[in-house]
C-alpha cells in the first residue's frame, strides 16, 4: 500500500482530561466509591489486557476468536456489509477472521477506540495486510462513532468482546438504542457478549493465579497519579473479583488494607479510605441468549443468528435493525 489513511479525531487529549476529571470527582465522592473500567487503559493497561487475554483462566478472548474463526463465513454471507465499524477496536486483533471472510464485498473498515495509540498500530498493520481495503481509524467515543458514521453502503457495527457487559442494563438499553438508531434498514449489529457461567469458571478468569488482573485492577489507579497527580499507594490496595448472582455481573473491586487519605492535587480533592473499605473499579456482566435477544428486541433490533462456542461460555450475536 502506498499511504497510510488518516486517523480522524472527534476526541482530542483535552476532552479525556477533563472526562477523567469528572469521573474521577464524582466517583471517588460517591458512596460506595468507584472508578469507571474505561480508565484501566492507558499503554500499560492495555499491554495488561493483552495479557489477560492469554491467561489460561480468561476464556472470553479466546472462545470468542474461536466462535469467529468457525462463524465468519455464515456472518459475512448473512450480513454482506460494505462497510465494517468496529467499536473500541483494540488492537484489531480477531477483526482479521471478519475482515479475511468480508473480502468479498468489504470496501471499508472502521476501526474506532479512545486510545490514538492503539489504533495507529492496528491501522498500520491493517492497511498493509489488506492493500485494497480503505481503512478510516475514528479516535471518539461510542456515541461521537454513531453520529460519523460513513454514509454510504451497508453497514455492520462490531462490538466483539464482552465489553458491553461493562455497563448496567439502563446504559445498554440506551447504548442499543443508539446504535439502532445509527442504523438503517437492513444494516447490521455484531455484538460479542459473555455469557453466564458458573462460579467456578468465571471467578478465576477475573481473578488469576499469575495475578494479572490484580495488576490490571490496580492499574487505574496508576493512571488517576499520573494524570491528576494523585498519591494512590497501589499497593496498598487488594484485588477483589465477586460473582454478583442477583446481577449476573462480575464485580472488580479495590479494597483498602488499611485506613489511609488519598489526595488528588488536580481536584484539590481528599479522599479518606476504611480500612477494609472498597472502590468498585468494574462490572463485568454476563448473559443469557433469552435476555440479550430482548433487550437487542426492545432497542429495536432483530436477532439474526447467534453462535455459541460448545461450553456456552460466550455468544456472538447478528442482529438486523
Ligand atoms: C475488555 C471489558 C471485555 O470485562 O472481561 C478483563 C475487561 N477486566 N479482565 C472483561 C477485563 C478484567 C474485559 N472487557
Amino acid at each position: 500500500s502506498t499511504s497510510t489513511s488518516p486517523l480522524e479525531v472527534h476526541l482530542t487529549d483535552a476532552d479525556l482530561a477533563e472526562a477523567l476529571r469528572a469521573d474521577v470527582h464524582a466517583g471517588l465522592t460517591a458512596h460506595p466509591k468507584q472508578l469507571p473500567p474505561k480508565w484501566f487503559y492507558d499503554a500499560r493497561g492495555s499491554e495488561l489486557f493483552e495479557q489477560i487475554t492469554t491467561l489460561p483462566e480468561y476464556y472470553p478472548t479466546r472462545t470468542e476468536r474461536e466462535i469467529l474463526r468457525q462463524g465468519a463465513p455464515a456472518i459475512a454471507a448473512a450480513a454482506t456489509p460494505d462497510v465494517l465499524v468496529e467499536l473500541g477496536s483494540g488492537s484489531s486483533e480477531k477483526t482479521r477472521l471478519l475482515l479475511d471472510a468480508m473480502a468479498d464485498t468489504l470496501t471499508t473498515y472502521v476501526p474506532q477506540d479512545v486510545s490514538v495509540s492503539a489504533l495507529t498500530g492496528a491501522v498500520d498493520a491493517l492497511a498493509a495486510s489488506h492493500p485494497g481495503l480503505r481503512v478510516r481509524g475514528m479516535v471518539s467515543d461510542f456515541t461521537d462513532t454513531l453520529h460519523h458514521l460513513p454514509a454510504g453502503g451497508r453497514r455492520m457495527i462490531a462490538f466483539l468482546g464482552g465489553t458491553i457487559g461493562n455497563m448496567i442494563p439502563a446504559e445498554r438499553a440506551e447504548f442499543l438504542a443508539s446504535i439502532a438508531a445509527a442504523l438503517r434498514p437492513g444494516e447490521t449489529l455484531l455484538l460479542g457478549a459473555g455469557l453466564v457461567v458458573p462460579p467456578a469458571v468465571v471467578v478465576p478468569a477475573y481473578d488469576d493465579a499469575a495475578g494479572v488482573t490484580a495488576e490490571f485492577d490496580r492499574n487505574v489507579l496508576r493512571v488517576v497519579n499520573a494524570r491528576l497527580h494523585a498519591d494512590f499507594e497501589p499497593d496498598a490496595f487488594r484485588h477483589v473479583a465477586l460473582w454478583d448472582a442477583a446481577n449476573e455481573w462480575i464485580e472488580m473491586r479495590l479494597e483498602a488494607t488499611r485506613a489511609m487519605r488519598v489526595t488528588v492535587a488536580d481536584l484539590n480533592l481528599a479522599v479518606d479510605f476504611a480500612e477494609g473499605e472498597q472502590l468498585r473499579t468494574e462490572i463485568s456482566a454476563k448473559f443469557r441468549l433469552d435476555g440479550i435477544a430482548r433487550e437487542l428486541a426492545d432497542a429495536g433490533l432483530t436477532l439474526v443468528h447467534t453462535w455459541t462456542d460448545d461450553d456456552h461460555r460466550f455468544a456472538v450475536l447478528l442482529a438486523e435493525r
